[in-house]
C-alpha cells in the first residue's frame, strides 16, 4: 500500500480549463514518488468553491494512507525532484503554509499574515479526521470570504488573520499544526517562496490566472534542467508580472466603481449638462487623490 494519497477535485464546469494545465504535471509527480492520485471531478455539489475539497480529503483520511496531501487545482508542481513527504514534522497531524513577513516574500500590497488552504500535507491519525470532520460542520457558519480557509483559522482561534478581534489562547488543535515550507504553497505576486516547488495561482482574475499558468507550464522543463538561481529567477519574474496584473485588475475595478458612482450620481441629479462635461476632470481628480494616497 502506498505510503501518501495526493488528493485534488475540481468542477469541471468551471476548472476543466485549469486542470488541463496542472493535471499532467501532477500525475508526473505522483508516478514518480510512488504516490497514490485521486482526482474528483464534481458537477453537482452543494458545497460551495473550496469546501468542495472537506469530503474528498475525509475520503482519503479514511483509506490506508500514512499521509494525505489536499492540492487545489489551481496548484502547479515545479519540481517534480522533492517529495512533499520529507516536509512532515514529526508530532505534528497537519502541515500547513503560514504567509506573513516572516515565511514570505511579498510581492505585492500588503494583507493579514494567516495560514493558506491551497495545500494540505496531513497525518492520518484520530485527531486529523476528527479536525476535519469538524471543519465540514462550520460549512455555511462562518460569514468570511476565505471560506473553508476561515473555517480552518476559527478552528485554531487565530481570529486576528480574519479580523475578527485578537487570537486566542489555549486551543488545542494548535499542538497539532505544523509549518510547510512557503516553497509548498508559493503564491506568485502574494506570498512567495525564492525557491519554490508548487505555484498556487490564487486570487488573480480567471484570464490572467490562466495567462501566467500558460506561460508557468511552457517553462517547466527548466525547472527539471536549469541550475537552482536559473529557475529560482524564473519564478521571481513571474511573481512580479502576477503582482503587476493583480494591481491592474485592482485599479480597473478602482475605475469601474468610480464610474458607476459616477453615473448614479449624475442619474439622481438627472445628469446636468455641466457634470458631464466635467466628467473627465472629476476621474481626473479621483486618479490624483488616490496616487496620493487619499
Ligand atoms: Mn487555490
Amino acid at each position: 500500500m502506498p505510503r501518501c494519497c495526493i488528493v485534488t477535485a475540481y468542477r469541471s464546469s468551471d476548472y476543466a480549463e485549469i486542470a488541463e494545465l496542472t493535471l499532467p504535471r501532477l500525475e508526473k509527480y505522483a508516478a514518480r514518488h510512488g504516490h497514490d492520485l485521486r482526482v474528483h471531478r464534481l458537477e453537482g455539489t452543494d458545497l460551495d468553491r473550496a469546501w468542495m475539497k472537506v469530503p474528498p480529503i475525509l475520503d482519503a483520511l479514511d483509506g490506508d494512507f500514512e499521509f494525505v496531501v489536499w492540492l487545489d487545482i489551481d496548484a502547479l508542481i515545479l519540481r517534480l525532484d522533492r517529495d512533499i513527504l520529507d516536509a512532515a514534522q514529526p508530532g505534528a497531524d497537519l502541515m500547513i503554509s503560514w504567509h506573513g513577513p516572516d515565511t514570505a516574500r511579498l510581492d505585492g500590497s500588503a494583507f493579514p499574515p494567516h495560514y493558506n488552504a491551497g495545500v494540505y500535507l496531513i497525518r492520518r491519525s484520530d485527531w486529523s479526521r476528527d479536525f476535519f470532520a469538524r471543519m465540514l460542520t462550520l460549512h455555511g457558519q462562518v460569514t468570511h470570504n476565505w471560506s473553508d480557509q476561515a473555517a480552518l483559522h476559527v478552528m485554531l482561534g487565530l481570529n486576528e488573520s480574519l479580523g475578527f478581534g485578537p487570537d486566542l489562547d489555549n486551543v488545542a488543535d494548535r499542538a497539532h499544526v505544523g509549518h510547510l515550507d512557503t516553497a509548498w504553497n508559493s503564491i506568485p505576486g502574494i506570498a512567495a517562496s525564492d525557491d519554490p516547488v508548487i505555484h498556487h495561482f490564487a486570487g488573480l482574475p480567471h484570464a490572467i490566472r490562466m495567462k501566467l499558468l500558460r506561460s508557468n507550464v511552457a517553462t517547466l522543463g527548466l525547472y527539471d534542467s536549469a541550475p537552482a538561481p536559473f529557475r529560482s529567477e524564473l519564478s521571481r519574474q513571474l511573481g512580479l508580472w502576477a503582482a503587476a496584473e493583480r494591481q491592474r485588475a485592482n485599479d480597473a475595478h478602482w475605475f469601474t466603481g468610480e464610474m458607476q458612482k459616477f453615473m448614479d450620481e449624475a442619474e439622481r441629479l438627472r445628469a446636468p449638462r455641466h457634470m458631464l462635461l466635467n466628467f473627465p476632470g472629476a476621474v481626473a481628480k479621483r486618479l490624483r487623490d488616490k496616487a496620493r494616497g487619499s
